[in-house]
């Protein structure tokens, strides 16, 4: 089958500018190849910013290969607008591809966005398998029912699947198709540019070690049917060393939204070894119940620059209705500890939670006004509609 996937840019980028590399569709790009399927690959971060731009870079794909059988879209919820414009244009330049859009603006909402917008298809949380199952059913003329993670049209009715439960042994997906992706391009943003000003040449790689989380904070987005999987740490750095051999990266930006738990902390010494050995830079996500003293200290070591935290609040009311699991003495003395030890802080103040008061405000605004060398951000929480929140 012949397959456009187009990578979405995201709100407010200027063209020119490094960006976030689009981890998801790359492993779904992966994935199709190794099935055999002919994918194309559209990064719209590489596309200059010209009147019907879009449209034009979609027509230059599907002209490269005569006919497209099925495009796929990816986004996240504050992605619409981006999903719904590449809808449009792919319906001008190719009205019989079909067309299935995936990611967590199909997850949180797939009837509204197979009702609104002209698409055929909504992949629902991890697309690997629900993708390969959906090409394999139109090839074979089957029918979608049993396909787990899959909304469609039936009618003028939206059939939404049972979720499925995402690939259950990481080590068994292929490595995401950087390639495909323009990878090249994606790194001659970051030499250009002061992001990484602390080194020359810099060339990161986006790492996923991990997916979901073991927690269920009340603000957070997960599918509820996928568990906290990991990789192995042997898989993972098989990836890096790939990515050293063919693109000479020398920064690892880790993804995950908690790289290591309180309940699983050999994983990161074992990585902080290889990293040490291979003379990389990295960063990641923790919660800081995961982390001690000896820890950062070796995470440091190792070349680990920023660590990212999830702070969000530090009333206790507030945490508690966050379903955080946090303590203040434990985000201050963890906040302390990684300042000492030189390591670069990022974390969120988040404001609008159900239990807000001025009073709750004030006393974390006074208190990130008092703690400002940790340059923390103030943020709002942002409501989508997600009737997945129901689980919690
Ligand atoms: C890295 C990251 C970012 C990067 C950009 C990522 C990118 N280029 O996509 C940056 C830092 C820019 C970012 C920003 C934001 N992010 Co963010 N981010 C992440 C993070 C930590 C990892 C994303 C990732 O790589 N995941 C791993 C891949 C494998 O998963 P995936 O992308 O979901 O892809 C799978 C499926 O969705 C599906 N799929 C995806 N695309 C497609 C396409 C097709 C055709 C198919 C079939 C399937 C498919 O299959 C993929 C493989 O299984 C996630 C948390 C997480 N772990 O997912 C949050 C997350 C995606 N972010 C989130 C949010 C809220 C934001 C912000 C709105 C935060 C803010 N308030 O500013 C902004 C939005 C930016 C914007 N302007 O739109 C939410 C999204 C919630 C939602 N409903 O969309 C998440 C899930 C965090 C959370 N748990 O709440 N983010
Ligand atoms: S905020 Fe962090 S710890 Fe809480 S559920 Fe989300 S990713 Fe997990």
């Amino acid at each position: 089958m012949h397959i456009l996937l187009i990578a979405p840019k995201y709100h407010g980028y200027t063209y020119g500018q490094n960006y976030f590399f689009n981890l998801g569709i790359a492993y779904i790009s992966a994935v199709l190849k190794k099935e055999g399927h002919d994918v194309s690959c559209l990064n719209t971060f590489h596309i200059p910013q010209v009147p019907n731009c879009l449209e034009k870079s979609i027509l230059k794909c599907v002209d490269s290969r005569g006919n497209i059988d099925l495009v796929g879209i990816s986004g996240l919820s504050s992605m619409y607008a981006f999903v719904s414009e590449a809808v449009a244009a792919t319906r001008r330049v190719s009205p019989e591809s079909l067309i299935a859009v995936g990611g967590n603006v199909a997850t949180t909402m797939p009837e509204s966005i197979i009702l609104d917008l002209p698409i055929d298809y909504a992949i629902l949380g991890e697309g690997e398998l629900p993708v390969i199952e959906l090409i394999r059913a139109l090839e074979s003329n089957e029918s979608f029912e049993a396909i787990q993670s899959l909304a469609y049209r039936h009618g003028k009715r939206v059939i939404v699947n049972q979720p499925g439960s995402g690939i259950n042994e990481l080590d068994s997906i292929p490595f995401p198709d950087f390639e495909g992706f323009e990878f090249g391009e994606y790194l001659k943003r970051y030499c250009s540019q002061g992001h990484y000003s602390y080194i020359d040449n810099p060339r990161p790689m986006p790492l996923l070690m991990s997916r979901s989380c073991p927690r269920h904070c009340t603000f957070c987005y997960h599918p509820p049917q996928h568990k906290y999987r990991q990789r192995s740490v042997l898989n993972a750095i098989t990836e890096v060393d790939y990515m050293i051999d063919k693109f000479n990266i020398n920064i690892v930006e880790i993804y995950d939204e908690i790289l290591f738990t309180s309940f699983n902390r050999e994983r990161i010494f074992e990585l902080c070894a290889y990293f040490q050995e291979r003379k990389l830079l990295w960063g990641c996500q923790v919660m800081v119940d995961a982390v001690d003293e000896d820890i950062l200290m070796t995470m440091k070591d190792s070349g680990c620059q920023t660590v990212s935290y999830g702070i969000e609040n530090i009333s206790p009311r507030i945490l508690k209705s966050m379903r955080k699991g946090m303590s203040l003495s434990k985000i201050t003395e963890v906040l302390e500890t990684t300042y000492k030890v030189g390591l670069d802080i990022q974390g969120n103040i988040l404001f609008g939670d159900s239990e807000e008061t001025w009073e709750s405000a004030l006393e974390n605004l006074s208190w990130w006004l008092a703690n400002r060398k940790y340059c923390l951000n103030i943020l709002p929480i942002t409501l989508v509609q997600n009737k997945y929140l129901n689980f919690i």
